[in-house]
């Protein structure tokens, strides 16, 4: 079979990092759109970078989107980028409804134009459902977005829809529910606890604030995850699923489970610290993934605790290593 193409946006965060090793694996052609920046590290695709091609490009500028679908001529295109820290969607409300939601419609307009036959993944969101009535949530389940960010993530789930209805497009929305993994911004919360409690180990912190402990999620393994992106565009027809682990845990679980891995106390170094509260929190998000297990025979074999246990493992090798110690402030 000829090579087949993908062209990933934010290749340089956590899913696109994954998706691109796994995309490599099946033998694509891997291009990523990558937004010009400051200094040269790329930490989780400096390990692919030789067998990837970059291409310059920022959601927020359509010419820059119509020249990567030129240069890439992609079959796939995964739309993983956007401003995706709900918290920071606060205090960057109008740049994360351009970015994570009009930038959605710019990408979509860009492949309509160059690449109509190209099959288009879009990062939809379980913050959706937000204070949903529904608990678990299933594709019929009714957003009822939280923050500027879940607000922006329904705007660009329905563009898509749109783009499907309208023009015939090949574009699925994926709504995944929360997945971690050691290559997790810092400071999204698996990957704060994770990363504070090593350091607490290692005796080089003492403390752990932290915001509302009795959120649930349902956190699973970004690494499983990305084989799920894939297999909907590998699908006859163009469709949207709910993708979770069908469990969920509260904040204070996770804190728990982490600390316990170390054999220490939680309650000795938790705090509750009114800067990491949001001004409306999404109580409970829990995925119904009937549909995505029967028709994409995907199950993910990662649970809670192992999901835990790799994170602060990781954190303690990182820092073993020497690599980046600091607290989260954010
Ligand atoms: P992430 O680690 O924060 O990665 C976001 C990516 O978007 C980074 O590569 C970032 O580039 C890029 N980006 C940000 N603004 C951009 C812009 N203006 N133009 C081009 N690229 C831009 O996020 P993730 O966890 O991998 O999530 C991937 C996608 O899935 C996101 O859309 C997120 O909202 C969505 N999602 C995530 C989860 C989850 O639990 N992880 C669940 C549901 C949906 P820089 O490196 O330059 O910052
Ligand atoms: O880890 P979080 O920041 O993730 P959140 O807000 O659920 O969003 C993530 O998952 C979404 C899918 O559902 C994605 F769309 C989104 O892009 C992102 O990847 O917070 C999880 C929960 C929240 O309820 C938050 O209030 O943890 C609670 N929390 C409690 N203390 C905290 C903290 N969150 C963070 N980040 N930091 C804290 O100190």
């Amino acid at each position: 079979m000829a090579e087949r193409r993908a062209l990933i946006t934010g290749i340089t965060g956590q899913d696109g990092s994954y998706l691109a090793e796994f995309l490599l694996g099946q033998g694509y052609q891997v291009f990523g759109l990558a937004r010009r920046r400051s200094t040269d590290s790329f930490d989780n695709i400096a390990h692919i970078l030789d067998q990837i091609e970059l291409i310059t490009g920022d959601l927020a500028d359509s010419s820059s989107l119509f020249r990567a679908m030129e240069r890439a001529q992609p079959h796939e295109i995964y739309n993983l980028a956007a401003q995706s820290f709900v918290k920071s969607s606060w205090e960057l409300p109008e740049m994360t409804g351009d970015v994570t939601g009009i930038g959605v419609t710019r990408l979509l307009e860009s492949m309509r134009v160059v690449c109509p036959s190209a099959r288009f993944y879009q990062a939809s969101s379980s913050e959706m459902f937000g204070l949903s009535e529904e608990c678990p949530q299933n594709e019929k389940t009714p957003f009822h977005p939280r923050s500027p960010y879940a607000v922006a993530k329904v705007y660009g789930h329905w563009s898509t829809v749109n783009y499907r209805e309208s023009y015939g497009l090949f574009a699925c929305c994926g709504i995944l529910f929360n997945h971690e993994s050691p290559r997790r911004g810092l400071e999204f919360v698996t990957r704060k606890v994770a990363h504070a409690v090593a350091r607490i180990k290692l005796g080089l912190s003492d403390r752990l604030p932290l915001g509302n402990l009795d959120a649930r999620r349902d956190w699973g393994f970004a690494g499983e995850y990305v084989v799920a992106m894939w297999r909907m565009l590998q699908q006859d027809e163009p469709e949207d699923f709910v993708i979770g682990t069908g469990e969920d845990y509260s904040v204070r679980d996770l804190v728990e489970a982490a600390f316990s891995y170390v054999d220490l106390d939680w309650q000795d170094y938790v705090t509750q610290d009114e800067r990491f509260m949001r001004p409306a929190e999404v109580p409970r998000l829990l995925a119904d993934c009937t549909r995505s297990q029967k028709r994409l025979e995907w199950n993910p074999q990662v649970r809670f605790q192992d999901l835990v246990e790799m994170m602060v493992q990781a954190e303690l090798e990182r820092l073993n290593n020497s690599k980046k110690p600091e607290d989260a402030t954010i």
